[in-house]
């Protein structure tokens, strides 16, 4: 059977929201993972289209399709496109599960929740000639023995951080803006790969530098501990994500720090305790985040913080205080987002039945645009707030503020060479995703890298200093 996996780009490359750096960092795991499924008589490839132009003049048995809220109607699009010339079309991720009535007349199978059960007994089905029209995935979900991410499929030379990873499912904490619960619905909504197979996975890495996708890489504790004890020794650099009470809580954050974390996500998203309880992110409320910053930044972790405006409790004077607040504390990269009621969450629920919503157009819910009806500010102000917080984070006075928050000199180099290299450097960036050289900036950046990390290349494969400056999703 031939097999095109395809993750469809949000709009076409000209959009004025296109960022070629930020689109190239990641490769579609998702899909490379529901390709190791496939048997070995199968013919596969997996197309990206952001980093690479999509041809559409074949005739696959099967096109497989992950849907984002932002590229939802170029998927249809295109699944309509395989349908009319006889391809069976499959769909499925988080807006096919949010919104399964929309995605369902663009397919001839849609997959609501993860696919790592549901995807291999949709192909048994296939086989069989007895293909259903949707898979629900609920009880029996793991992602223990699944088979290894068909990572041959991925071309690793057209991102940035190729070598990211996931080793959970979901997260353990249930926030009202948060795709997660509805997503996980009718099974486990937090769940681990063994730790062997995690380890194992890392070891077929090339390279030093690691990113963890997970949601929430410190949320099972046990979990995270035997994982950071097997890779102490391995030498790795990562990344990963976790949540503000996961920093302060026992000592998992200095485990991390031995196994080679050298830079967190932290979703701080809000400094006002009512907007914390209205958006039920509970594990926020009462935490001391200054704490977290100067724990982090004392074991040498860069922080990208994130923060969300226009939840109800904030006011015109939000986004100065959060900017002023991350430099101050040395937050390295801020991800600053427009709250976005995603479909299928219960923020979206709330906003629906209030008649908040002012726009359904999907391409806009990419956290850049106002959506709904803000009440601490008209929707024109929000978006200049939002505009401006990410003007002032980045610019160079405020790189260098929040460089000297920190304590060592080596601290202060990292930050101030990351934020600046995420932002500052963009265009160089863009030309060598344009000439499709990522790799081609390395000797010039390597001996500010190793200085500022210390990082010894490992003997078979040289670091690509790239990978570590995209440290901002
Ligand atoms: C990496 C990432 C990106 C990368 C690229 C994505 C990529 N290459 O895959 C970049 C940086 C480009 C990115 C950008 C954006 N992202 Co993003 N991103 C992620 C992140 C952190 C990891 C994705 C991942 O690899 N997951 C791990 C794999 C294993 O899971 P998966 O992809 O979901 O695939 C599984 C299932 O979904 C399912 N499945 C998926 N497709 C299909 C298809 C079929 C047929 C079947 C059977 C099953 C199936 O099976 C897979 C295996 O279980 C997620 C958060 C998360 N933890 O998932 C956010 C996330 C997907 N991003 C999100 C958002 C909002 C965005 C942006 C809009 C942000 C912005 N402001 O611009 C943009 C737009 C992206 C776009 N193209 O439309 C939201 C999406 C919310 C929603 N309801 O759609 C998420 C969930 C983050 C969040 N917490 O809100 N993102």
């Amino acid at each position: 059977m031939r097999v095109k996996f395809i993750l469809p780009a949000l709009t076409e490359a000209k959009s004025p929201f296109w960022r070629p750096i930020k689109y190239s960092l990641f490769p579609p795991l998702g899909l490379a993972t529901l390709a190791s499924h496939l048997s070995d008589e199968d013919e596969a490839e997996l197309i990206d289209d952001h980093v690479e132009a999509l041809c559409t003049d074949d005739a696959p048995d099967l096109v497989v399709i992950q849907v984002y809220i932002t590229n939802a109607y170029r998927a249809y699009a295109l699944a309509d496109l395989y349908r009319a010339r006889g391809c069976y079309v499959a769909l499925g991720g988080l807006h096919v599960t949010s919104l399964p009535e929309e995605a369902a007349p663009h397919a001839d199978t849609i997959f609501l929740g993860p696919g790592d059960q549901t995807f291999p007994e949709f192909l048994r089905d296939l086989r069989a000639g007895m293909p259903k029209p949707r898979y629900v995935s609920t009880a029996g979900r793991t992602i223990e023995g699944i088979p290894a991410v068909r990572r041959d499929l991925i071309k690793r030379d057209r991102y940035l951080v190729p070598n990211s990873i996931v080793v959970t499912r979901g997260c353990p904490q249930h926030c009202d803006f948060c795709y997660k619960d509805a997503f996980f619905e009718g099974g486990r909504g937090f769940y681990t790969q063994r730790v062997d197979e995690a380890l194992a996975e890392i070891e077929r890495l090339p390279g030093r530098h690691l990113y963890f996708l997970d949601d929430h890489l410190l949320g099972n504790r046990r979990f995270a501990e035997a994982l950071f004890e097997g890779m102490r020794g391995m030498g790795r650099l990562f990344q990963g994500a976790a949540t503000v009470d996961s920093v302060l809580r026992g000592d998992l954050i200095e485990r991390a720090a031995g196994a080679g974390l050298r830079s967190l996500f932290v979703g701080f998203e809000t400094f006002s305790p009512a907007n914390l309880r209205g958006c039920n992110k509970k594990q926020n409320l009462a935490q001391d985040y200054e704490a977290v910053a100067r724990r982090l930044s004392g074991l040498g972790i860069m922080i990208n913080g994130s923060f969300v405006f226009g939840m109800d409790d904030d006011g015109p004077d939000v986004f100065g205080r959060t900017v002023d607040w991350a430099v101050r504390n040395g937050i390295t990269t801020a991800t600053f987002h427009i709250q976005t009621p995603y479909p299928g969450t219960r923020l979206y629920a709330e906003m629906a039945a209030a008649g908040r919503l002012t726009c359904h157009d999907w391409d806009r819910y990419d956290t850049r645009h106002v959506v709904y009806r803000p009440v601490g500010m008209s929707p024109e102000l929000l978006k200049a707030g939002y505009d401006r917080a990410y003007r002032d984070f980045y610019g160079w006075g405020n790189i260098a503020r929040g460089a000297r928050s920190h304590e060592t000199a080596k601290h202060r180099a990292k930050h101030f060479f990351y934020a600046a290299g995420w932002k500052k450097f963009e265009p160089l960036w863009d030309m060598a995703i344009k000439m499709r050289r990522l790799g081609s900036l390395t000797p010039l950046l390597e001996g500010v890298l190793s200085r500022v990390t210390r990082a010894e290349p490992r003997p078979e494969t040289p670091a690509n200093p790239l990978e570590i400056l995209a440290s901002s999703p």
